[in-house]
């Protein structure tokens, strides 16, 4: 029989459906319409979103959620440096994600060619691979290189840039093409007498603590993670991006820790003698000053990442390895614990250090985000934006799904919450997705509320509107003198008119007294909704461990005297 031939951007499209993909997050251009053109012959569901960072963002949440790779497809030049933003996001937090990029044809490669960029040299800072095709037979093995290498070992987002003539070229794809990638290889197991080690060291601690980080709920080791920790009776904190590993129910959690985590995480960590980091590459929002963070506990790091081991801080013992399987590993070799008197200093704690908020005055950010967790009960995709409102939700609201809680982390990227919260949303069908975003953010990507009306997904937007760009305002206030400058969001449009604009329900909340029932409104609203919830302005986040500062720096509450500024610190 003759082999089937067809043409380089029919065996894209033809590769992403034997990868599984549902859902392409795009943007059509010059370069990529015979892309286009093969996707409407597959059964692939094109995402049309607005603005291509919006795309990025989408592919983003639908990875975090469905754990596996969200695929993007963008035009040349622009349209693929608009993907940037998205990508870096991605390569921060270990998102697994193709992004295929329309190209000039080949002859013209490296003449300025019309929306010529080299984005395979732009993005290789912030990919974990990037390729330029330049013979059409590769496009089978690039394809499946492309899916191996983001959705394995530590995910990242891949780049696959493609010429027009390459992707408009007959010829004859072989899919038998084997996977052939020396010098990459994945960690699993960790080495069994380090293992033997950390059993013991855990069972020498008198004050352990576990620390769940991004890699721990990549992994899916939730499960794991439990047993050891009714085994041997350890207390959890987790880091932003850990959030929902282990649920933040259950009464050995003690939330999120570091720079905006609760009070009662930050003196479980500074009195701990023995921190394990489950996925965690101890970002420097979590350690404060890197040099003291722990430095009297014994320090353990588990990391499926070989370049973590000592980036930040030394360990004692470092588990290369996937973060379930080496739980698992451990699990095998410890006995029961008994932390009783631990436990109940750090139970003292969680009560004497109970997060709090004003009540009188107008409408409080966290009182909004407290019933709306009151209303979630952890059953929705929560995603949030970047600044106060996203502090405030990580401390608020519980999450006890693994896969449920999207959060930009090592990026700290505004203008992600609302379109993650759109893939999101299609990852998790049947879902409620909710996404809290600030006045500043959404409007960096709100344009996406057209896609979420033609996809017609329940995502409800939850804007505390402070009128600010609150987070930077916080910092001007607390150590530039309260000498604003460029934040004040004067100027804001009526978010209500605008959701209708764009034929989505739109409500406003103004006082306490009216949460509850707009919530509940929101979410009894079938499909998009958008909340303007009209917040104090000029609210702090608390607790908050200064930017570069030990834990002993934290503050509870406003300080009652000048800060200085923090030490070189971001
Ligand atoms: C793309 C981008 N630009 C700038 C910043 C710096 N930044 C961090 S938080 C913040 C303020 C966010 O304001 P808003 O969205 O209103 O949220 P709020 O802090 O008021 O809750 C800014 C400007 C950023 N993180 N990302
Ligand atoms: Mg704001």
């Amino acid at each position: 029989m003759q082999a089937k031939t067809c043409t380089g951007a029919e065996a894209i499209i033809d590769g992403l459906q034997q990868q599984g993909v549902e859902h392409i997050f795009g943007y059509p251009g010059g370069a990529n319409i015979p892309i286009f053109d093969a996707l409407l012959d597959s059964s692939i569901n094109l995402v049309l979103c607005r603005h291509e960072q919006g795309g990025s963002h989408m592919a983003d949440g639908y990875a975090r959620v469905k754990g596996k790779a969200g695929v993007v497809l963008v035009t040349s030049g622009p349209g693929a440096t608009n993907t940037i933003t998205g990508v870096m996001t991605a390569m921060m937090d270990s998102i697994p994600m193709v992004v295929i990029c329309g190209q000039t044809i080949r002859a013209n490669l490296g003449l300025d060619a019309f929306q010529e960029a080299d984005v395979s040299g732009i993005s290789f800072p912030v990919v974990k691979h990037s390729y330029l095709i330049k013979d059409v037979n590769d496009i089978p093995r690039v394809i499946k290189e492309a899916f191996h290498l983001a959705e394995s070992g530590r995910p990242g987002p891949v780049l696959i840039d493609v010429p027009k003539d390459i992707s408009t070229m007959e010829f004859t794809p072989n899919w038998q093409v084997e996977l052939d990638l020396p010098g990459f290889t994945v960690p699993t197991y960790a080495d069994d007498a380090a293992v033997a080690r950390v059993a013991d060291m855990l069972h020498e601690a008198k004050r352990p603590l576990l620390m769940v980080g991004h890699g721990a709920v990549i992994s899916d080791a939730g499960r794991a993670i439990m047993q050891l920790v009714e085994k041997m009776q350890i207390p959890v904190c987790s880091t932003l991006l850990g959030k929902g590993c282990f649920p933040e129910t259950h009464e050995l959690s003690v939330g999120m820790l570091g720079m905006h985590g609760t009070g009662y995480a930050n003196f479980t960590v500074m009195e701990c003698d023995l921190i394990m980091s489950i996925g965690s590459r101890w970002d420097d929002r979590i350690v404060g000053k890197a040099e003291v963070f722990c430095e009297h506990a014994k320090r353990i790091h588990i990391d499926i990442d070989p370049a973590e081991e000592g980036k930040m801080i030394k360990v004692h013992e470092f588990l290369l390895g996937d973060a379930k399987t080496v739980i698992e590993q451990i699990n095998t070799v410890v006995e029961p614990g008994d932390t009783k008197k631990w436990l109940a200093q750090v139970a003292k704690w969680k009560k004497q250090y109970k997060l709090k908020y004003k009540k009188q005055g107008g409408l409080r950010a966290e009182y909004v985000l407290d019933r709306l967790d009151a209303l979630m009960q952890g059953e929705c995709v929560v995603t949030t934006d970047v600044g106060q409102h996203q502090m405030w939700a990580a401390q608020f609201c519980k999450a006890t799904h693994h896969n449920y809680w999207l959060s930009s982390g090592g990026a700290g990227t505004m203008g992600y919450g609302f379109p993650a919260a759109i893939g999101g949303a299609l990852a998790a069908p049947g879902v409620t997705t909710v996404a809290v975003v600030g006045d500043g953010g959404f409007q960096m990507t709100l344009c996406e509320l057209s896609t979420a009306m033609l996809q017609k997904l329940p995502v409800k937007v939850i804007i505390l509107n402070n009128s600010f760009l609150g987070m930077v305002r916080q910092w001007q206030d607390l150590f530039f003198e309260k000498r604003y400058s460029g934040v004040d969001m004067e100027g804001n449009p009526d978010f209500v008119k605008l959701a209708e604009a764009y034929g989505a329900t739109g409500l406003r909340i103004k006082r306490a007294a009216d949460v509850d029932k707009i919530l509940k409104k929101a979410f009894d609203t079938p499909g998009t909704v958008v909340v303007d919830a009209v917040v104090e302005k000029e609210d702090n986040v608390y607790p908050m461990v200064p930017s570069g500062l030990p834990y002993t720096a934290m503050l509870l509450e406003p300080p009652k005297h000048k800060l200085e500024k923090p030490p070189g610190s971001t």
